[in-house]
């Protein structure tokens, strides 16, 4: 088999990268190792940014997104019991957050996917890139036991962070930063209204607490529990009770509680590796970056990644010059890092970590009033929180 660019991961990246790329007439095959149902039951991010917003309109795939997606024009966060909003739209003439899941998204892209005519071939394992420093790089995998060969341009590497596109770039070419925080988040989806009408990230001497949504009347929460919890420690009643614990109270009377629909852990970690390209594969969202999910940025800053490489292809196919490619990693790491400082930030200010003192403490409690005081405090936090602008190309 033969095609333009070989696409590892139908996560959101995959996916969103071959609908670009096949409305630019650039053909491609997308692997992965799931089943599409998989792919659809992980439950993840809730927040999209303006720009990525945008991005999924450019895209085509927009039309449920617009009907259904949520726009916040605020965000709150619960400091000490108390309750302060930060209004996104004020504060950043006009500009707001939608609340559309990553499973929405997904769904809307396998959709479009599927009325392309795009081949996606699911079910592929020991799937390996394979010569790509050189000219004619190639993917080999196992799909129903035949042994399959893809010969290729570009191979794009979207294949999360345990995928194999990082490891098949060899030693010594790329450069890992880590920071790895000793929590992870427990998150609960429930059939029950919204604590309030927009998010509250909530810092309380317990421990860290978001409530979120999905809709009107499907909630999505979280809280901060240790890295080596596991989801069977913690029942419904327990999690409900514990989330009471963290809410200002007049958050918690009003909470309305119900079965879970799912519960998970996941850690949290920020990573970023330098540079997201090695010859002809590159590493889009999650497989070059990861952040802790605090300052929603994970899925905004994967399908940026995504808007500047079709771009990239783009132009080198049109040009018939590909050196723009090289400009890739540059273009991608200036807004990446800008987003692993605002997570890395939020997550420090909002999080209880073993070793925090007491001195500590007061800091960060001076740290919120400093900036939820100040005008310029709440719309730096607010510009970070709503995304920042995409490079431009030249
Ligand atoms: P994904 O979604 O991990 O998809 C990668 C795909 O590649 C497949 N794969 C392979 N395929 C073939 N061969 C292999 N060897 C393969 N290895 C892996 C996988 O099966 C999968 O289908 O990466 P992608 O597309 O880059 O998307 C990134 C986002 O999923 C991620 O950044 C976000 O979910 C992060 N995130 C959030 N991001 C936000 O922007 N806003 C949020 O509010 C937000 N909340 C969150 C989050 C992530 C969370 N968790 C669980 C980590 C909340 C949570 C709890
Ligand atoms: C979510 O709704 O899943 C969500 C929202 C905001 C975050 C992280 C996750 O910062």
């Amino acid at each position: 088999m033969r095609t333009q660019v070989v696409i590892i991961g139908a996560g959101p990246s995959g996916l969103l990268l071959g609908q670009l790329l096949s409305r630019s007439g650039i053909d491609n095959v997308i692997l992965e190792r799931q089943s599409a149902e998989h792919v659809l039951s992980r439950i993840r991010a809730g927040v999209l940014e303006q720009g990525t917003v945008d991005l999924l309109r450019q895209a085509g795939v927009s039309e449920r997104l617009e009907h259904e997606g949520q726009v916040h024009h605020g965000v709150e966060f619960a400091i000490d019991g108390k309750r302060e909003r930060l209004d996104l739209h004020e504060l950043l003439d006009g500009r707001c957050v939608t609340v559309y899941g990553q499973t929405e998204v997904t769904r809307d892209l396998m959709a479009a996917r599927k009325a392309s005519g795009g081949i996606t071939l699911y079910h592929a394992s020991a799937v390996q890139p394979h010569e790509i420093a050189g000219e004619s790089p190639y993917v080999t995998c196992q799909i129903a036991g035949e042994s399959v060969r893809i010969d290729c341009d570009y191979i794009a590497g979207c294949d999360g962070f345990h995928g194999v596109s990082r490891q098949a770039i060899p030693a010594g070419v790329l450069t890992e930063y880590e920071r790895v925080y000793p929590f992870g988040w427990l998150g609960l989806l429930s059939d029950t209204p919204p604590a309030s009408e927009e998010l509250i990230y909530a810092s309380h001497a317990r421990g860290f607490a978001l409530c979120s949504m999905r809709s009107a009347t499907r909630s999505r929460y979280y809280l901060q529990v240790d890295a080596g919890d596991a989801v069977e420690n913690w029942s419904d009643e327990r999690f409900w009770e514990e989330l009471k614990a963290r809410l200002p109270e007049e958050t918690a009377a009003q909470l309305v509680t119900g079965p879970s629909l799912e519960k998970s852990i996941a850690p949290l970690r920020s990573y970023v590796v330098e540079p997201m390209q090695y010859g002809r594969l590159f590493l889009v969202g999650d497989a070059a970056h990861i952040v802790p999910p605090t300052g929603a940025k994970g899925l905004n800053l994967a399908l940026g990644d995504v808007r500047n490489l079709h771009l990239l292809l783009e132009r080198a196919y049109r040009t018939g010059n590909p050196s723009c490619l090289e400009r890739y990693s540059e273009l991608c790491l200036k807004r990446i890092w800008a987003a692993v400082r605002f997570s890395w930030w939020m997550t420090t200010a909002l999080h209880r970590f073993p070793d925090t003192d007491a001195f500590t403490q007061r800091v960060q409690d001076a740290e919120w009033r400093a900036l939820l005081d100040s005008r310029a405090g709440r719309t730096t936090i607010a510009e970070n929180y709503v995304g920042l602008p995409f490079p431009a190309l030249d």
